[in-house]
């Protein structure tokens, strides 16, 4: 019998509003993986649940080189090193130095380059935050951006976004870095009606899509599920479009699960019943 894929699952806990964490934890379990949460913050909820001034904010960055020294002293190994949301460069800094102490020669690095979404950097994310972002992304192995988060690490305007399926392969290619890292670009609509993701696969440098039925709502933490089932997939040792598809597919039905549930988009999705197809 082969141990569990162990990840370092770089999140904050936010208590309130599935994401990060309380998405990360249960589906990376549901999939096979220990998941080792380094903290990077624990809030009340997460910060799109209006006033974002009310949620408290308890910034844990002095625990993380604590939480990685003991850890280097008992002597773990990671087989992958995945970060979401983080709320500042200081923390990246440090994500840097604990790359250096445990990411060994199989050892995965994804990187979801949470910064913004629909055009809009997070008011969390300043210049200098974006630009550390960029350099801990250059470094990942796979990234999994939307459309606005790959226009800032491309340094391109969100306006001048390709449509088109040839534009948006060289976009793709562009963020690959002459193919050094794979791409998981989400929130691709090539067609009315669908939306799904392109990727770059970096083991045979091609390109592709993979589209669903277009759900017509909006649900914070979606890209946090559809990042750790990407991730989950891959740790069960499944090709980088299986896993795209697995990711893409999952997070479809959890959002028209939630959609006939009826409760409110800012609570996000309702994944716990789908959590079984994940097994
Ligand atoms: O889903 C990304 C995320 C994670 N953690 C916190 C957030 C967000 C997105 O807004 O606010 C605290």
């Amino acid at each position: 019998m082969k141990a569990a894929p162990r990840i370092a699952a770089i999140q904050d806990i936010s208590g309130f509003g599935r994401c990060s964490l309380t998405v990360v934890l249960p589906v990376l379990s549901a999939m096979g993986s220990q998941c080792c949460p380094l903290l990077t913050a624990s809030l009340s909820a997460h910060t799109a649940f209006p006033p974002s001034d009310k949620a408290t904010f308890l910034d844990l960055t002095d625990q993380m080189e604590r939480t990685a020294a003991h850890w280097a002293e008992l002597g773990v190994e990671f087989d992958a090193i995945y970060s979401g949301f983080l709320g500042s460069p200081d923390q990246i800094r440090i994500i840097e130095g604990f790359y250096q102490q445990f990411r060994g020669a199989n050892t995965r690095v994804l990187v979801d380059p949470v910064m913004g979404d629909h055009g809009k950097p997070y008011r969390t994310c300043t210049p200098e935050l974006c630009a550390k972002m960029r350099e801990l992304a250059d470094g990942a192995d796979c990234i999994t951006p939307n459309w606005t988060e790959a226009a800032l690490l491309l340094e391109e305007d969100y306006a001048s976004r390709p449509t088109q399926e040839g534009g948006i392969r060289t976009w793709l290619e562009r963020l690959s870095l002459e193919g050094r890292r794979s791409v998981v670009l989400t929130g691709i609509s090539l067609r009315e009606g669908q939306v799904g993701a392109g990727y770059f696969d970096r083991i045979t440098s091609t390109t592709g899509f993979v589209m669903a039925h277009q759900e017509p709502a909006h649900f914070p933490g979606t890209g946090d599920l559809f990042a750790s089932v990407l991730l989950g997939a891959l740790m069960r040792g499944d090709e980088l479009p299986g896993s795209v598809e697995q990711a893409v597919s999952f997070v479809q039905r959890c959002v028209a699960h939630t959609l006939k549930v009826g409760t409110p988009p800012v609570e996000g999705v309702q994944f716990e019943p789908l959590l079984k197809e994940l097994v």
